[in-house]
């Protein structure tokens, strides 16, 4: 493996043991919550995780190596630090590697390095997607075309509201990323158990979902997998409330110039805002709700091991 991969013993030692391993995301640490709630959160997730048995780890670059299973004072320097952390998808690997720099990788840029640690599970918040307008801007996340190419299952509440899911949803079966829905008829939409969007796939338990996992690896179909899970009941924010307050925030985003990868955690910000807070509780409460579906999957796993 690349040398500028550094893998945390402790990662090292679970693979060995065969005790699953679920990567955690870090730009969801540095652009997507504020401070202290993201290190606070990160801390949390790793709890969860590590409770229902499996392994945590975030990856982030500090200080241009890429860390596998960060520490507890890694998170909180990431977090804490005066160097800029930059926003690390697939394409700024190379770059800020070799500029010494720090980053926080995306769902794309933690799936790519996830493969390459041998690592199969992956928990996260929300994906990126299609913009509202993408299909003019083309602003489609890499997310997406990650999971078409990176053989790594993605827990997620769903795509992030703030996209147009409709096509994102096409976009992913465009990459041939099966959509598995848990425990729902609908695709959950982050912030709210609904989206309009009928799942492709429902399956009820972690074993099931294992399953597929299973059966996809063993047709040597190498592309990723979207596990959507929706928010628990008592922190949803209904779509009809959410909504309008999304459209303002893309509008005020569209005024700014706002664009690239400044928008996502622009919009993010600027929801917390409008909702005084709930996006945020809501953020931090789906988030931790797939840490454990992440956990049960990986666990669940081990049985179809061969
Ligand atoms: N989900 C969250 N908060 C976040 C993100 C996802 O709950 O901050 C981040 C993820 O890292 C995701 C990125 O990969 O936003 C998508 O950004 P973009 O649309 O620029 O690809
Ligand atoms: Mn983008």
């Amino acid at each position: 493996m690349s040398e500028l991969i550094k893998i945390a013993p402790r990662i090292e030692e679970s693979k060995y043991q065969h005790k699953p391993v679920v990567a955690l995301e870090s730009t969801i640490i540095t652009h997507g919550m504020p401070y202290p709630e993201n290190v606070e959160t990160a801390l949390e997730i790793e709890e969860i995780i590590r409770e229902i048995g499996a392994e945590p780890a975030t990856i982030a670059i500090i200080d241009g190596k890429i860390k596998v299973g960060l520490s507890r004072d890694e998170i909180k320097e990431l977090a804490e630090t005066d160097q800029e952390v930059k926003k690390v998808s697939r394409r700024d690997l190379a770059w800020v590697t070799s500029m010494g720099k720090y980053g926080a990788t995306t769902v794309a840029g933690t799936m790519a390095i996830a493969a390459r640690a041998g690592i199969k599970f992956f928990v996260t918040g929300g994906i990126g997607g299609v913009h509202r307008g993408g299909n003019n801007t083309f602003d489609i996340s890499a997310d997406i075309s990650e999971l078409g190419r990176t053989p790594v299952t993605v827990i997620a509440a769903g795509a992030k509201a703030i996209l147009d899911l409709p096509l994102t949803y096409e976009k992913l079966e465009t990459e041939g990323v099966p959509v598995i829905a848990y425990r729902t008829d609908e695709i959950p939409a982050f912030y709210s158990r609904i989206s309009g969007i009928k799942a492709p796939i429902r399956l009820d338990t972690a074993r099931d979902i294992a399953k597929l996992v299973a059966a996809q690896e063993s047709l040597e179909i190498d592309n990723g997998i979207l596990v959507t899970n929706p928010i628990p009941e008592k922190d949803e924010i209904p779509a009809d409330e959410i909504n309008p307050e999304i459209i303002r925030a893309v509008k005020e985003a569209e005024d700014k110039g706002i664009s690239g990868k400044d928008i996502t955690p622009f919009l993010l910000d600027r929801i917390k805002e409008i909702t005084e807070g709930r996006s945020l509780e809501a953020n931090i409460s789906l988030v931790k709700n797939n840490a454990r579906l992440g956990a049960e999957v990986a666990l669940a796993h081990k049985q179809f091991l061969a």
